[in-house]
């Protein structure tokens, strides 16, 4: 029987990986859409017509219930967030409301229609914050220092309540940050390639960047789906840290960009205080022992290969691009 995986954010960056690898696996894979004037489904173009896409909203429960009914998946991921930290400053209810209550509407919906449905929950390292131990592991305490990291601290225990009171499978990955060419261009790595390309090509000079200091221990997108899907076909349900173990600055990062590109950082790179954040967090690195031990994931990409990566494919869409442009001026 072919078996049906319904992906709530599947037009973010992690939806449009996750979808890929499923439907690689022979799964029938639905994903769940907002309504919006225009469509914004860039992400998941090439895959659109082996998807089945369904309009719901985090914020209402009767879409949800109505979704999770129609569809009757076996597996369900909850991708769907407000997911930029620094937005969850400026607008910290809305933040609760998807990043936060919208687990427990979806773990609703799921306990209702079917709770043998196998649940996945997209928890993350800003719960660990203000870390009180390195590496950080699931038993690390968490300090979440944005009203981001708050919400995914609620997130995170509603997914082991229901497993404790329900008997859901339900299970929530603490993943550390994870990016790819196809990560929104507000995030540092993507801020950054995206800028480096567009200098280098000759259309941007300058990139205004916060704290040079931070420190993330940054993977691969699509090595952090794997583990994700790993979690959902294991005897037990349980959680995991999913991270590679290495941490790096935010100068690093800047380093090795420009200088794939031949280009030198301090020419271009300033620092604008508005980017500086009310409470940062300085570091994390994250341990994924279990992971390793329990799931066999193992991440595949180093730094340097992620940063070559996202420049390579900056530079290739920036130039193709500025081609469109130039050809169609004529
Ligand atoms: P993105 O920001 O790229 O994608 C977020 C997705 O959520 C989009 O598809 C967006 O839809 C959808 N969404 C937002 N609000 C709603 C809503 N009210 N109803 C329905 N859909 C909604 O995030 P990523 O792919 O990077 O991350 C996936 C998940 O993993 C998120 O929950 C994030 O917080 C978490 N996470 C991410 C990490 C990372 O490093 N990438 C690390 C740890 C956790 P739309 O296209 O309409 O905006
Ligand atoms: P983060 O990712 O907040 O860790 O959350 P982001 O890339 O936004 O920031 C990483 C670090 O870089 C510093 N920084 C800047 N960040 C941005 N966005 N823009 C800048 O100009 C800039 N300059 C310096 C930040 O201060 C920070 O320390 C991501 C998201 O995907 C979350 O959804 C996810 O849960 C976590 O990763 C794990």
């Amino acid at each position: 029987m072919t078996r049906k995986a319904l992906i709530t954010g599947i037009t973010g960056q992690d939806g449009a990986y996750l979808a890929k690898l499923l439907l690689n696996k022979g799964y029938e894979v639905h994903g769940m859409v907002r309504r919006a004037s225009t469509e914004s489904f860039e992400r998941i173009a090439r895959l659109r017509d082996r998807l089945t896409l369904h309009q719901a909203d985090l914020l209402d429960q009767l879409s949800l219930i109505t979704l999770v009914r129609e569809v009757r998946p076996q597996e369900v991921y909850n991708l769907a967030a407000q997911s930029f930290v620094p937005t969850s400053w400026l607008q910290p209810l809305l933040t609760s409301e998807f990043t936060a209550l919208g687990v427990t509407r979806l773990l609703e919906a799921v306990r209702l229609v079917d709770p043998k449905i196998r649940f996945y929950q997209a928890s993350s390292s800003e719960m660990f914050g203000k870390v009180r131990q390195e590496p950080q592991n699931e038993q690390t305490p968490f300090w979440p220092r944005s009203p981001y990291g708050v919400a995914k601290v609620y997130g995170h225990w509603i997914t082991v309540n229901y497993r404790e009171s329900y008997s859901i499978f339900a299970c929530s990955g603490i993943m550390f940050n994870h990016e790819s060419p196809l990560r929104g261009k507000e995030f540092v790595t993507r801020k950054v390639t995206d800028a480096v390309a567009r200098i280098k090509l000759g259309v941007q000079d300058k990139l205004k960047l916060g704290n040079l200091d931070a420190m993330r221990d940054w993977g691969f997108a699509g090595d952090y789906v794997q583990a994700m899907w790993m979690m959902l076909q294991q005897q037990q349900p349980d959680d995991y840290v999913v991270a590679t173990g290495q941490k790096h600055s935010v100068r690093d990062l800047v380093k090795l960009a420009f200088g794939r590109a031949d280009l030198d950082w301090h020419d271009y790179v300033q620092s604008d205080p508005k980017l500086l954040r009310p409470a940062e967090i300085n570091t994390l690195r994250g341990d994924a022992s279990k992971a390793r031990k329990v799931l066999g994931w193992e991440p595949t990409v180093t730094f340097p290969e992620l940063v070559r990566m996202m420049v390579d494919a900056d530079l290739e869409r920036v130039g193709r691009e500025l081609a469109d442009q130039s050809n169609s001026a004529q």
